[in-house]
């Protein structure tokens, strides 16, 4: 209890009147929601993974006439993403929206086929992997290893690499810069190949260990950058577009089977009518934030990436994880983005 509250009850009671303690509680009016799915997210409340879902979930609540209700939880409230991701397993949580080359790639190794180093050139190639075959085909290892999963994956961005040391201009820049990378072998081993020292932390605790210089470093798109404020623990913005990420719309199987199907058509066909609408506001803010983040003092570089490839290469990056994820998806990543090696 507040010394607010303790002062208000105190001068209640010494008021004495009963209707003045009504008038001080909440009133309710809105009757509850028959099916009210918690969504949480790892990324501040201001950032279009959050402003989008919240959109849909109007809507949802609007065209369900009160009966289906999404509820946003941004910014890691309900725990980092290795709690987020096993609340969602037991069925504490109904709705989780993560990067399949994150915690969920513990589940279900195929899924971090999307974070492999500079796979995807620009936006044509993402989309066309990920809404065609290969999409098609991590969802249905998602679904058999008992999650749903939305048919649109969320966009993240592509990611740069920001640090407080020096510019990154060449892969030797990395050596011995203390990278935070998320928790996830694909993202250890493509900063480990590229000779950096990465360690595996939550983004729940990417600004702190920034600023307490536990790290030098941290790589994501820039819209996170603004959203989560990481310019004011950051220098330098090296444009590497090392990777491109997104997060998948994952759902608890047994709370998503209690929904009656109609009801399900409309909140799929909404929450995937938003992801579309979430994607064009990221590819916008991820080029015009650069003057922004700038101004908030971030020194940018552009980077030619052939010798970042070459690295990866010679390293034997891209031999090792063809042998990881198998022939199979692996092919249908090379039929949109062409041979990897
Ligand atoms: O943890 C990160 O860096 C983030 C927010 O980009 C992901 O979800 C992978």
């Amino acid at each position: 209890m507040t010394s607010t509250t303790r002062l208000t009850r105190r001068r209640l009671g010494l008021l004495g009147t009963a209707a003045g303690l009504a008038t001080a509680l909440p009133l309710r009016h809105a009757a509850a929601a028959e099916f009210n799915f918690k969504v949480g997210t790892n990324v501040p409340a201001s950032h279009p993974l959050n402003t989008y879902l919240t959109r849909a979930a109007e809507k949802a609540k609007e065209a369900t006439e009160g009966r289906f209700e999404l509820q946003i939880f941004p910014n890691n409230q309900l725990g980092g993403d290795t709690d987020m991701f096993s609340q969602l397993r037991s069925g504490a949580l109904e709705c989780f929206l993560n990067s399949g080359v994150n915690t969920l790639s513990t589940l279900i190794p195929a899924a971090a086929i999307s974070g492999v180093g500079f796979a995807f050139k620009d936006y044509d190639a993402v989309w066309s992997a990920l809404d065609g075959k290969l999409g098609a085909h991590l969802r249905e290892q998602i679904g058999r290893s008992g999650l749903v999963v939305m048919d649109r994956i969320w966009d993240n961005g592509f990611r740069l690499m920001t640090n407080s040391v020096r510019p990154i201009g060449q892969p030797d820049d990395l050596r011995g810069l203390k990278m935070r990378v998320p928790v996830s072998q694909m993202w250890l081993s493509l900063f480990r190949a590229l000779g950096a020292a990465p360690t595996g932390l939550n983004f729940a605790e990417v600004y702190s260990a920034l600023q307490t210089r536990v790290v030098d470093g941290q790589e994501n798109p820039p819209a996170i950058i603004s959203a989560a404020k990481l310019f004011e623990v950051q220098r330098y913005a090296s444009v590497t577009n090392h990777m491109w990420d997104g997060w998948w719309f994952l759902m608890n199987r047994r709370a998503w089977s209690r929904v009656p199907a109609a009801t399900q058509e409309t909140v799929t066909r909404i929450v995937n009518a938003a992801c579309l609408e979430q994607r064009a506001e990221i590819a916008q803010q991820n080029t015009s934030l650069r003057g922004d983040l700038a101004a908030g003092g971030m020194v940018f570089n552009d980077v030619d990436q052939a010798p970042f490839r070459e690295r990866l290469s010679s390293a034997g990056f891209y031999r090792e994880w063809r042998e990881r994820f198998g022939e199979q998806p692996w092919g249908l990543l090379e039929e949109t983005v062409g041979r990897l090696a």
